[in-house]
């Protein structure tokens, strides 16, 4: 059988800046679909690079008093070490200025040429400088880009026009037959709407004396080529066009592009059909996803709040930037960043859900399995509450198949948290610690080990191609004796792999939790982090009380069972919250803060002795402690595993 193939892309971003989180998002998204991929033991080709040419790199050059190409040098060394240092797992990079690159765009425009599908004519019309487009009246706004809002200005010059018009009919019945062409849905419909107007010719060129960065076009030397046919052209030769017709059988057409939604036309309409006069297939699929904005405003170098990614890696970790990109939205939405939501994200996620399960279920391993990997035994009968596990953990691989499939990496993620929350929740209930006091629970403990050791080798599996240090950590941790797995993916995720007797290996917490108190110095310098009132951090002005006034608290640690929303009130959430002898109803505001199914499992400090009070209608027989004021910015808990119902001094 001839093994699957995956060539997918991003696009090759200008180097006229430094990358952003932008930038980061897409190739990360697109390392998480190669990686996953690869996994699944198919032929990955993963291809990122750089776009070299045209006016805004020129200028960007030009305003740092140095060549273009010696400022495409400089800056393409960002790019590549930020990829290194995101772990991004590219086959190539391919830069527009490599002669690889040049020689197919030469021979594609002389194939064009040949074929008489480029013609000279003279444009009169509007230009975007910024955008380096040509607009007709009609596309204009009162003047401005259609597409970035800036001024236009009107030009006259002689061009050379690739007839793109007369590919609308084929173009749109393309897109009509195959409906995961364009994705998501709201995309190809606009794409769709677009190609209801006439489709006007493509003008391919510039002439030198305006621009002279660029790739000359073969039969007229005054002219170079236009930056967005040179960087489209990129996907066909990085991957043999024209040079190695093996390889290049083997890879196109690309399984996928995923670009912004920002150049979704550029690649819908330009390149299929320069692909057609060109008469080659078009990608399988082009993924637009949304855009990122800080604390609800447009990333800009003028309001000085572009967030850098080596910055949030080297302050919080790789993997839980990876993980919040790809957790917080979904993958064809606009997100917005905020430290904030990344800090709680990271801590409520990652240190409390993930974290404590691997650290918990190994200090247990340690304690009551001789520090190994559990035996499944057989003869002990499966209780309600292990086929309840098993059963979610054995859905989770193929879910997680079409949730990559379709790109639904948001949904992926808090399928796998649902998981990982459920075995939070199994071992809670089923309470190790107490069964390992009675010795004719043995195998009864036994068996709760390996369910949850199982549930977390699978977890450990399936987050790899998301967060592949982690899970890298989390194998050599659990003694896995083999990661990445020999079998595919789904494979070796089912339910009964596990290796018994392996020696378990407990570091250092995965992630320790984020302090938002140490926080708020790096906040202050930081545009990204939403300002905090006076209130959270003031110093406390109340007066001083005794040990005893402090003695009449009665505070225990709780386990949340159960949370939701309390109907009319935007704070207020109503929990289900065992303290070890009794489950009590709680009343909390931190709707704000945590959704309620992200609370489910998590461990906190309730005030089990204050007066019952009624809130909105709903009895709370107790309160949570929590930090900030207004705000709440976090939970109070413990780093280790403390049973329900522990008191608190
Ligand atoms: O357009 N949110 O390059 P570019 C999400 N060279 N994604 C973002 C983003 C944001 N705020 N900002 C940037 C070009 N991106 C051309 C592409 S391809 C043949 C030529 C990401 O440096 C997103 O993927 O402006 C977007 O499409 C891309 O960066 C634009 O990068």
């Amino acid at each position: 059988m001839t093994q699957k193939k995956f060539y997918i892309t991003t696009p090759i971003y200008y180097v006229n800046d430094k990358p952003h989180i932008g930038h980061a998002y897409t190739t990360i998204a697109a390392d998480v679909l190669a990686r996953y991929h690869r996994l699944q033991k198919e032929a990955v080709f993963f291809l990122t690079g750089t776009d070299e040419h045209g006016q805004k790199v020129e200028q960007a050059a030009q305003s740092r008093n140095i060549p273009p190409k010696q400022h495409a040098d400089e800056l393409v060394l960002r790019f590549q070490a930020l990829w290194r240092q995101l772990n991004i797992s590219n086959d190539d990079f391919i830069r527009t200025t490599e002669d690889r690159h040049r020689r197919c765009v030469e021979r594609v425009l002389q194939t064009l040429w040949d074929k008489k599908l480029i013609y000279a004519d003279t444009y009169t019309g509007w230009y975007c400088l910024p955008d380096e487009r040509f607009w007709t009246e009609k596309e204009i706004v009162e003047g401005n880009c259609p597409d970035c809002g800036r001024p236009v200005e009107a030009l006259a010059e002689q061009n050379y026009f690739f007839k793109m018009g007369q590919y609308q009919t084929r173009l749109k019945k393309h897109i009509l037959d195959y409906p995961d062409f364009i994705q998501p849905e709201s995309r190809r419909n606009e794409i769709l709407g677009f190609l209801e107007n006439p489709l006007t010719d493509l003008c391919i060129s510039r002439p030198k004396r305006r621009l002279a960065w660029g790739i000359p076009i073969p039969f007229d030397p005054d002219y170079v080529t236009y930056v967005w046919l040179d960087a489209l052209v990129n996907y066909i030769s990085a991957s043999g066009f024209e040079k190695d017709s093996d390889r290049f059988q083997r890879w196109w057409p690309a399984d996928m592009h995923l670009v912004g939604k920002d150049i979704l036309t550029t690649h819908a309409v330009y390149w299929s059909t320069i692909l057609m006069a060109l008469e080659l297939p078009l990608p399988k699929r082009l993924f637009a996803h949304g855009w990122w904005q800080v604390n609800n405003q447009k990333m800009s170098k003028s309001l000085g709040n572009v967030i850098d990614p080596v910055e949030i890696v080297k302050t919080y970790g790789l993997d839980a930037f990876r993980y919040f990109l790809l957790r917080q939205v979904p993958f064809g939405q606009d997100g917005d960043f905020s430290t904030e939501a990344f800090i709680q994200r990271s801590n409520s996620d990652l240190a409390n859900d993930l974290g404590n399960l691997l650290s918990r279920t190994l200090t247990m391993l340690e304690r009551y399995a001789e520090g190994c990997t559990p035996h499944r035994l057989e003869d002990e009968k499966e209780q309600d509450e292990d086929r309840d596990l098993r059963q979610v953990v054995e859905a989770l691989p193929e879910s997680i198949e079409t949730r990559v499939a379709q790109l639904e990496f948001q949904k992926a993620l808090s399928e796998i948290w649902g998981v990982i929350n459920h075995a939070n929740r199994y071992i809670e209930t089923a309470a190790p610690w107490q069964l390992a006091k009675d010795p004719s629970n043995a195998q009864r403990l036994q068996t709760v080990l390996y369910y949850t050791t199982e549930t977390i080798r699978i977890v450990t599996i399936l987050i790899a191609p998301f967060m592949p240090d982690t899970a890298e950590e989390m194998a050599r941790q659990l003694g896995l004796p083999e990661f990445p797995p020999a079998l595919p993916l789904t494979q070796a995720s089912q339910w009964g792999g596990l290796s018994p007797k392996q020696k378990i290996a407990k570091g250092q917490s995965l992630f320790p939790r984020i302090d938002t108190g140490s926080q708020k110095g790096k906040d202050q310098q930081s545009n990204a982090a939403s300002p905090k009132s006076e209130a959270q951090t003031a110093p406390s002005t109340k007066t001083e009380i005794t040990f005893e006034d402090f003695a009449k608290l009665e505070l225990r640690v709780g386990i949340v069972r159960a949370a939701e929303k309390i109907k009319g009130s935007k704070k207020l959430l109503v929990l289900e919250v065992d303290i070890g002898s009794e489950q009590r109803q709680v009343v909390a505001g931190i709707a704000t803060k945590y959704a309620p199914d992200a609370l489910i499992g998590k461990q906190v400090v309730v005030i089990t002795n204050l007066k019952p009070a009624t809130i909105m209608g709903v009895s709370s027989q107790g309160m949570l402690l929590a930090a900030g004021a207004e705000t709440v910015l976090g939970l109070a808990s413990f780093q280790e595993e403390i049973p329900a119902g522990t008191r608190v001094r």
